[in-house]
């Protein structure tokens, strides 16, 4: 819903109805976005850790581009890869070994930002995963950062402007970055923040009544 909203308030040909079609059979806005389906959605994923494969791809795409047309003064590949990842995305081993090649490459122009939200579709994360990514991704020879407390503004807004993490992780040319960002699943649900049940479905009309409320949020629709 992120990338579709994100879509819609950049004008592609999304509206707000296929909006509120979201994950509905045919409707243009599945819960795996798929190529070729939604305008402005350029790779299918699903898969979890198919979109950190994807992403090493297009920065390795995007790094030999550079090596083959930049010219001393003039620059004409010089973009970033930013990916949302999940704690699911991490989980899985097609990431660990993109994750392994891209360290190697030394691919800087990746920046992972890593939902770490500790919460997957099965319940708490340390049901199936409790070793320390940031480690490893260390190991891998990532740069690695953390934000505490994505969910709440004002810190976020001051760490950003301190350490300021994205400008930080685009200084470093010799590495890929991992920006480790704690977060909470439902955030604002007076029920539901933090529990597997918020992963994929609506939240009910009686919780989003009160989480409107919790939320001080004063609109009707
Ligand atoms: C390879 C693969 N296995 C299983 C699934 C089914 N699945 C969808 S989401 C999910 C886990 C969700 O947890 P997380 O990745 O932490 O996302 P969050 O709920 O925190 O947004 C699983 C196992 C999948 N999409 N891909
Ligand atoms: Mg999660």
């Amino acid at each position: 819903m992120l990338l579709y909203s994100s879509l819609y308030l950049c004008g592609y040909d999304i509206s707000l109805d296929d909006l509120k079609n979201f994950r509905q059979l045919n409707s243009i806005t599945p819960g795996h976005p798929e190529y070729g389906m939604t305008p402005g959605v350029e790779t299918t994923t699903g898969p979890l850790g198919q979109g950190i494969g994807n992403a090493v791809g297009m920065a390795m795409v995007s790094k030999h581009l550079a090596a083959k047309f930049n010219k001393k003064d003039h620059k004409l590949i010089d973009n970033y890869i930013n990916v949302i990842a999940s704690d699911g995305d991490m989980m899985e081993g097609v990431s660990h070994e993109a994750a392994s090649i891209s360290g190697n490459l030394k691919l800087a122009n990746l920046i992972i930002f890593y939902d770490n939200n500790k919460i997957t579709i099965d319940g708490k994360l340390d049901l199936a995963m409790s070793e320390g990514v940031a480690k490893r991704y260390d190991a891998y020879g990532w740069y690695v950062q953390h934000v505490k407390d994505v969910n709440d503004v004002d810190l976020l807004i001051e760490e950003i402007e301190e350490i300021e993490e994205i400008e930080e992780a685009k200084k470093v040319i010799d590495k890929p970055s991992l920006i480790v960002t704690d977060s909470h699943i439902g955030f604002g649900s007076p029920n539901k923040q933090d529990t597997a049940s918020v992963h994929g479905s609506p939240l009910g009309e009686e919780e989003i009544k009160l989480t409107k409320q919790n939320l001080g949020w004063g609109y009707e629709d």
